[in-house]
């Protein structure tokens, strides 16, 4: 009978042992939008992923909806180590990043799939020292950027003197266009435009369905303006922490968080826009080439301007933006513009 209880004793023990050594370590990642928009719902997949790769070695708790730390406080929250990872919109910290913000320069990115999968092969080849204190784990980038208003904008003469709300290189090209951009990040938006801050905003067609902003927003005018790129960032004392079978694993699915977070936005954008035609018989604008063409020659500007801004930070801008197209093109003849 001792000898029973001695060896069940013994397998309760080696349970319990087995069962703390699965879920060794919790990490926290921290989000800034609500859960329902992209950048979460990407977050929420690379936890799954992470979690059945590691068999439960690591645990992933989540916080969106800025909850642990929000937009601006991002970055310097994962470096300090308040969240081990954070997901940052890069033009949201101006002159922070001269490398990769070359992913929000005007040059025509139609495709979510196509402009993430470049961003991640930029990142790789040039590892720039401005993510060079942290470590990166995925990047992306929203979808090309249109215009949602309160008032109609049928043609790029009615932008005159509207107040619209963006972020990084398209406050720029808002104001060559004579429209006035309000600079904030994503989360503060619902508010200015409830309180009439702002009569509507630029960014991609997920947020008429995930922020609702349909409702408000009943005019939509398809401008092709630039993608915002993100990263994906944990404190690097945290990763220098973590076993080696650990690193590999999340490092062999950053690519893939890439492609998947790309693919996911781009059906997205197409399913938030019929909703919300179904749902608030919201009326899309279509711009004349010629009026594209403005558009493309008021924003040539800024090109030269991220030159002369990386080659300020000893970075070889010629070189990241040749790499850049290149990759852009080989990247819409294999998944299409
Ligand atoms: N267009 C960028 C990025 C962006 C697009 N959709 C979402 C949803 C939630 C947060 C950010 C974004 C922007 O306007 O900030």
């Amino acid at each position: 009978m001792r000898t029973l209880i001695t060896l069940l004793a013994a397998a309760a023990l080696a349970c319990l042992m087995a069962a703390t050594a699965v879920a060794a370590t919790t990490l926290t990642y921290a989000n800034f939008p609500p859960a329902s928009t992209f950048p979460c719902i990407q977050m929420e997949r690379w936890k799954d992923k992470v979690e059945k790769r590691t068999s439960g070695a690591l645990a992933i708790q989540t916080f969106p909806g800025s909850t642990l730390l929000g937009a601006k406080n991002m970055l310097r929250g994962v470096q300090t180590g308040q969240a081990d990872i954070g997901c940052i919109s890069l033009p949201y910290y101006p002159g922070v990043f001269p490398a990769m913000s070359a992913l929000n320069l005007p040059v025509a990115f139609t495709s979510t799939t196509v402009a993430s999968l470049t961003m991640w092969d930029l990142y790789q080849k040039y590892q720039p020292a401005e993510l060079g204190d942290v470590k990166v784990l995925t990047v992306f980038t929203s979808a090309p950027s249109n215009i949602m208003s309160r008032v109609p904008v049928r043609q790029l003469s009615d932008l005159r003197g509207v107040e619209l709300r963006a972020s990084g290189s398209i406050l720029d090209i808002l104001s060559a266009l004579g429209a006035r951009g309000v600079g904030m990040p994503m989360s503060q938006t619902p508010e200015a435009l409830q309180k009439g801050v702002v009569k509507g905003l630029v960014s991609s067609f997920d947020v008429l369905k995930d922020f609702n902003f349909a409702e408000l927003c009943r005019y939509e005018t398809i401008t092709n303006m630039p993608v915002y790129p993100f990263a994906v960032i944990m404190n690097k004392a945290r990763w220098d922490s973590l076993p080696e079978d650990v690193k590999k694993t999340l490092d062999d699915l950053g690519r893939d968080q890439a492609l998947w977070t790309g693919q996911y936005l781009d059906k997205h954008i197409h399913d938030s826009l019929e909703w919300s035609r179904e749902q608030y018989q919201v009326e899309v604008f279509t711009l004349t080439e010629a009026e594209h063409e403005e558009i493309r020659a008021k924003s040539a500007g800024l090109i030269d301007q991220w030159k002369a801004d990386a080659a300020k930070a000893d970075l070889d801008a010629d070189a990241i933006l040749a790499d850049m197209l290149a990759l852009k093109a080989q990247y819409e003849a294999e998944h299409g513009k």
